[in-house]
């Protein structure tokens, strides 16, 4: 394959992070891509944790192949690591194998490397640059950036709805307010995340799964549900085939026994107010690597998370329908002024199916 230029190069790096996606979790998805004389001689991406990093894997790649990688030019999608974690320095690797240059679309920002990769690569006398489509690598793992630097995951809300907001009938029904492919397109967006993250109410009223389905992917995210009570039935639906966390405020003994006899986790971060303390929570998914967090709760736990400043993103399918009374998408309490309204940024908006897909961002990560 032809390279004309740093930005296809690095085009062609991020495709290989994306093929990453569902595997390397809790680190991040890293694409590299090693060009010589405009052809890439060695590509790869990270491998799930524990594994080779993207680096690793596209010098195996070049030397499989035959090629010589002296003074080529490596393409990486994140700054080389530099420090021995699972597994030895990508920069030392690098270096050994006598690249020439390396470009990286963005620094690290885990502070055990934090721009030491970048350091040890021109201290052994390789040209570098960062910064090249820095945008794209940075929304492939804004999850991981997310707990790196504020030590809790991103959040990512997902409503399904009518046009005039409804995400159900008066009786509950909601089974298809959205089509086939939106629903698909939410599994994709499920399969990315670490965990997802639903409420009681949600458990009681509909007694989904939460796992993906139709994507390929090795990995289910862990489930976890906000259930200050510890009310979950042990027949649930959501609690069969892996272990789950069920996050509670109020202790009870025999009910955490019970959850824990059946192999599921139960965690207690307890309010003022006797509920589950949201942002407690979203600090202790971060001290457990968890990345990216998938909402999929009802109008309840959807305002809640939202006014405790716990959501960073909403993903909101909309249907081509008008339902008039239904639920809503957040039972939050009327405002008195709008000024007091919770302010969001549309990020993108796309069509899926005969729906349309928009996500609305609450914060930068
Ligand atoms: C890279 N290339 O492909 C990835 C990197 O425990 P380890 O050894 O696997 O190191 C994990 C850290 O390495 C992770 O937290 C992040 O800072 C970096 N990820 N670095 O050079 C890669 N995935
Ligand atoms: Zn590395």
């Amino acid at each position: 394959m032809q390279i004309n230029n740093d930005t296809e190069a690095m085009a062609l790096a991020l495709e290989w992070a994306a093929k990453g996606m569902y595997i390397t979790a809790p680190n991040p998805r890293v694409g590299c891509v090693i060009v010589r004389d405009d052809e890439v001689i060695g590509a790869g991406h990270t491998q799930p944790a524990g594994q080779a990093h993207a680096e690793i894997q596209a010098l195996r790649d070049a030397a499989a192949r035959g090629n010589d990688v002296r003074g080529a030019t490596a393409y990486v999608t994140l700054e080389p690591c530099s420090h021995y974690g699972r597994t030895p320095p990508c920069s030392k690797a690098l270096v050994e194998a006598g690249l020439g240059r390396v470009v990286a679309a963005m620094g690290d920002p885990n502070p055990l490397v934090a721009g030491r990769g970048m350091a040890q690569l021109e201290a052994a006398g390789i040209a570098t640059a960062s910064g090249l489509l820095a945008n794209e690598a940075h929304e492939l793992n804004i999850g991981f950036f997310s707990r790196m630097r504020r030590g809790r995951p991103w959040v990512r809300l997902k409503i399904a709805a009518s046009l005039d907001g409804m995400t159900a009938l008066e009786n509950g029904e909601s089974q298809w307010i959205t089509g086939p492919e939106a629903r698909q397109d939410g599994h994709a967006w499920r399969a990315r995340a670490c965990v997802i993250l639903t409420g009681i109410g949600t458990v009681k009223a509909d007694d989904p799964q939460l796992t993906v389905r139709g994507i390929d992917t090795p990995r289910q995210p862990r489930r976890v549900i906000v259930d200050s009570r510890l009310e979950i039935a042990l027949d649930a639906k959501i609690l069969q085939g892996a272990p789950c966390w069920i996050v509670g405020a109020v202790p009870d003994a025999d009910k955490e026994a019970r959850l824990r006899a059946a192999g599921h986790e139960v965690i207690l971060l307890a309010n003022n107010a006797g509920k589950v303390d949201l942002p407690a929570l979203m600090l202790e998914l971060g001290r457990r690597e968890i990345n990216e967090v998938h909402v999929e709760a009802g109008s309840k736990l959807n305002a809640s998370l939202v006014r405790e400043g716990c959501v960073d993103e909403l993903l909101v399918y909309l249907a081509p329908s008008l339902i008039g009374s239904g639920q809503g998408m957040f039972a939050l309490p009327p405002l008195t002024r709008l000024a007091d309204k919770i302010a969001l940024r549309f990020h993108d908006v796309a069509m899926v199916g005969a729906d349309l897909r928009i996500v609305a961002r609450l914060h930068n990560e």
